[in-house]
């Protein structure tokens, strides 16, 4: 019998060392390390085949804000070299292209079981396993669940009324048809202005017969300046990556990082260092200065930079001026990069509609109402974001000791020890969640840092033959408060993003990621595994 049919049809449920769920680049890099252990693995993913993020993300002009030859794995050395990326910023169909790559070189689709999701996973305390079940019917015993289910997984569709009334057709950016969407000759809506919303309407202005876009918040879009991959970039990586590889690991991406404050150079010079970084594109910018997360008054300054460019960029001043974000500091909402954005709103065949000044009252089968106009619109995008960190696990019916239940435990925010583990949830390994650095850090040297050090703890478990490890809840404890003390250093608190769960109604306000920087918390990860796994508790079997 196959496991397949193991899965789905036999009396006893099939029996493996690890469950995986989601095949995104977390996924597949657990498969391969449990691989290496010589365990036996399962993964159980959603999507029709492996992606995560990058299989849903197909809007028009989805791409990485991380530059191509930093956005990938570096666990294996002649993968890195035979990659061959195309652009500085590579687009979505890219980097899938890339993932399958790396699915098909590692022989991964084998222990995948695709169109599957989770919906529950029972530790039960006597024989100390995972009981995993599946909308499938699948049923699984595994002594290790590793959640790779990914921090912007789960999408939001927000309760706007009438949204069911529209009937027109509608499409959220986190879940794009993979036939593509034809905006030629259509009144479209986009209703959301973060990095999927920014990225997706310069392209769909291109085509669409009349866009409206409907903005809650400005945002801060720093220009990418895309363009194709020099030689030199690429040599300079490939020549060297072992080596670069080893920085990215302290410091996340490779960033031209200051030593200065903005207030300690005069006004000409910070002009320039900004002038020149908004030249060169992308991220760097908002590492102009070493206080711009921290000081209020130098990030007025950056900020200020960024709304003169607007007003330069913008002819109508008022649609300036509603594009200018005014309410939150910068970088505290996720910094955009885009390509074109505020250029858009030059264009004939675009509307902008600012519903702080003309809320949105409800969706009419024929368009947008709002409290001043109608507009009529026949195709609706919805990039409206997601229930971030949290969502995708929360969706999932998670009982530890005792049938606790995870949302019971993080009714009033997620609890953790260094984002890996909760405490009365034995075995169960969080990657890239809420408590780490996460979303803050190129995500694929995050992913891969906590993959590697939840390979090793296993390793360690089945080698001292105990059944398993739990953190603390003494740990637990002094680990949150450390996470929110780190953010309230930061400026990241003032604004209302979904880092903080602002973006959901009744989300708990918690800052999630942790801001310590990933060479910090790599170190702290380290010591605990070489201290014997502090913090932690490791019980024999039953
Ligand atoms: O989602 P978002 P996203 N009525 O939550 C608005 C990563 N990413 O998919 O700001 C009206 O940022 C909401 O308004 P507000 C990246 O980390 C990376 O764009 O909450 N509007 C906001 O404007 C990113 O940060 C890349 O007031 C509503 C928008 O919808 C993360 O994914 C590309 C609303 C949602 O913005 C998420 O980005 C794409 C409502 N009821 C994504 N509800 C790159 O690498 C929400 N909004 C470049």
């Amino acid at each position: 019998m196959s496991d397949r049919e193991n899965a789905r049809g036999a009396q006893t449920p099939l029996r493996v060392d690890a469950v995986i769920i989601g095949a995104g680049f977390a996924g597949l890099y657990a498969l391969h390390r449990m691989r290496l252990l010589g365990l036996t693995a399962i993964v159980f993913e959603a999507g029709r085949d492996v992606g995560g993020v990058w299989y849903w993300n197909r809007y028009p002009g989805a791409r990485c804000d991380v530059e191509s030859m930093q956005y990938s794995y570096s666990f294996s050395r002649e993968l890195e070299q035979d990659w061959e990326w195309s652009e500085r910023f590579a687009p979505q169909s890219e980097i899938l292209a890339y993932i399958n790559h790396v699915a098909e070189r590692f022989d991964l689709r084998r222990d995948i079981r695709f169109e599957t999701r989770v919906a529950s996973a029972h530790f039960d305390d006597g024989p100390n396993l995972w009981h995993v079940r599946t909308d499938r019917g699948d049923e699984v015993d595994a002594q290790f669940c590793i959640m790779a289910t990914g921090s912007l997984s789960a999408a939001r569709v927000p309760d706007l009324p009438g949204l069911e009334t529209f009937a027109g057709r509608k499409y959220h950016t986190g879940d794009w048809p993979h036939e593509g969407v034809d905006f030629r000759g259509r009144r479209v809506a986009v209703i959301g202005t973060g990095s999927s919303g920014i990225q997706a309407i310069p392209v769909i202005a291109e085509a669409a017969a009349h866009l409206v876009v409907f903005q809650r918040t400005p945002n801060f879009v720093i220009p990418a300046r895309n363009q194709r991959l020099d030689e030199q970039a690429v040599r300079f990586w490939k020549d060297d990556y072992p080596t670069h590889r080893a920085r990215a690991r302290e410091i996340g991406t490779f960033y031209e990082f200051s030593d200065k404050g903005a207030l300690d150079v005069d006004d000409a010079e910070r002009r320039s260092v900004y002038e020149r970084r908004w030249q060169e594109g992308g991220v760097n910018f908002v590492h102009s200065f070493k206080d711009i997360y921290l000081d209020q008054r130098s990030n007025d300054t950056a900020a200020e930079f960024v709304r003169a460019r607007i007003r330069d960029m913008v002819r109508d001043p008022a649609t300036a001026e509603a594009l200018s974000p005014r309410d939150h500091p910068l970088g505290s909402k996720r910094i955009c990069v885009g390509s074109g954005y505020y250029e858009t709103f030059n264009r004939e065949n675009v509307t902008l509609v600012s519903i702080r000044d003309e809320r949105i009252e409800a969706i009419i089968p024929t368009g947008v109402r709002t409290a001043k106009a109608e507009y009529p619109v026949d195709t609706l995008v919805l990039a409206t974001g997601y229930d971030a960190l949290t969502g995708a696990l929360l969706r999932i019916d998670i009982k530890g000791r005792g049938g606790q239940a995870l949302r019971d435990k993080w009714a009033e925010g997620p609890r953790n020890y260094l984002g890996l583990m909760t405490a009365g949830f034995p075995n169960m390994f969080i990657v890239t969640g809420p408590g780490s650095p996460s979303v803050l850090v190129n995500m694929v040297i995050g992913i891969e840092q906590h993959v590697d050090w939840i390979a090793d703890c296993i390793d360690q478990i089945r080698r001292s033959g105990k059944a398993g490890i739990e953190a603390t809840p003494e740990a637990e404890d002094h680990w949150v408060h450390h996470v929110n003390d780190e953010a309230n250093l930061t400026l990241f608190p003032k604004g209302a993003s979904w880092y903080l769960g602002a973006n959901v109604p009744g989300k708990p306000r918690v800052f999630m990621p942790y801001v310590g920087g990933i060479g910090r918390y790599r170190k702290k990860c380290d010591e605990v595994a070489a201290s014997g796994y502090e913090g932690f508790a490791m019980f024999p079997a039953a």
